[in-house]
């Protein structure tokens, strides 16, 4: 009879700026071919929810247990017309999502950020994140740039090199590194490339999904979410 597999359980949680690419790399990572299991932006209404999925591993024998969790995005205009108040009740939505949902904890943040500028609300986006969650996220962070899939290797390199220069604390966040990745929407894409975005797409997941595997360290979901020492000065002048 054979024994039955290890299994490591893998919970990554997918955030950053609305239209980024948030949902297509949740869908790519939990892998269920062509369903989406979480609607890309021109359907359904904006939500915090997760998938699971089981992964085996033939190299190592072993069994991966993923939850992947997709977030709603910030500054989503479609909620409100105040982002503040707005960013606050969806960071408030996740809080909760992650204590009452997955409350054994987090191995991966997943920042995305899409290809171009790093404009001032993507970087005011970042800094409301790492404000509100504990500064210790940043050793099971990591960064994805999509819409990369017009550039090659040596044009990624590129870019994560530029990113790295201009955004220097941003970078030195990301202790799990930054990745470009590229997940155009095969139906737009023309007929005759169709095979090799097809290909491209699937070296992308694949290195999507080492990451996740590789990073087994959980921390603790409601540890995560303590207050930080900005909420508690602000609760003290409420108070
Ligand atoms: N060309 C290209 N389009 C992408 C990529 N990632 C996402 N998209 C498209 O960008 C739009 C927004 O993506 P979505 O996953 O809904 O973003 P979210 O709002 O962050 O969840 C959709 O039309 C996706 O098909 C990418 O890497 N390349
Ligand atoms: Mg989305």
């Amino acid at each position: 009879m054979s024994q039955p597999k290890p299994v490591q359980k893998r919970n990554v949680i997918v955030i950053g700026k609305t239209g980024t690419g948030k949902s297509t790399v949740a869908n790519k990572i939990a892998g269920y071919g062509n369903f989406d299991v979480f609607h890309t932006s021109q359907s359904g209404t904006p939500k915090v929810s997760h998938c699971e999925t089981t992964m085996d591993d033939p190299e190592t024998n072993v069994r991966y247990d993923f939850k992947v969790i997709d977030t709603i995005g910030l500054f989503d205009h479609r909620l409100s017309l105040y982002h503040k108040i707005m960013n606050k009740e969806i960071m408030d939505r996740i809080k909760v999502y992650l204590n009452d949902v997955i409350p054994e904890g987090i191995t991966l943040v997943m920042f995305v950020f899409r290809k171009g500028r790093f404009t001032q609300e993507e970087e005011d986006t970042f800094n409301y994140i790492t404000e509100n969650f504990r500064n210790d996220i940043s050793e099971i962070s990591t960064l994805v740039i999509t819409n990369c899939e017009n550039d090659d290797d040596e044009g990624r390199q590129d870019i994560i090199e530029d990113f790295t220069k201009s955004q220097r604390a941003t970078a030195n966040f990301m202790k799990k590194g930054i990745h470009a990745v590229g997940f155009p929407d095969i139906q737009k894409v023309k007929q005759k490339l169709r095979a090799a975005f097809q290909e491209d797409i699937e070296k992308d997941t694949e290195k999507l999904r080492d990451l996740v595997k590789k990073a087994d360290e959980m921390r603790l979901g409601k540890k995560l979410f303590e207050p930080t020492i900005w909420e508690m000065a602000s609760s003290c002048i409420i108070l």
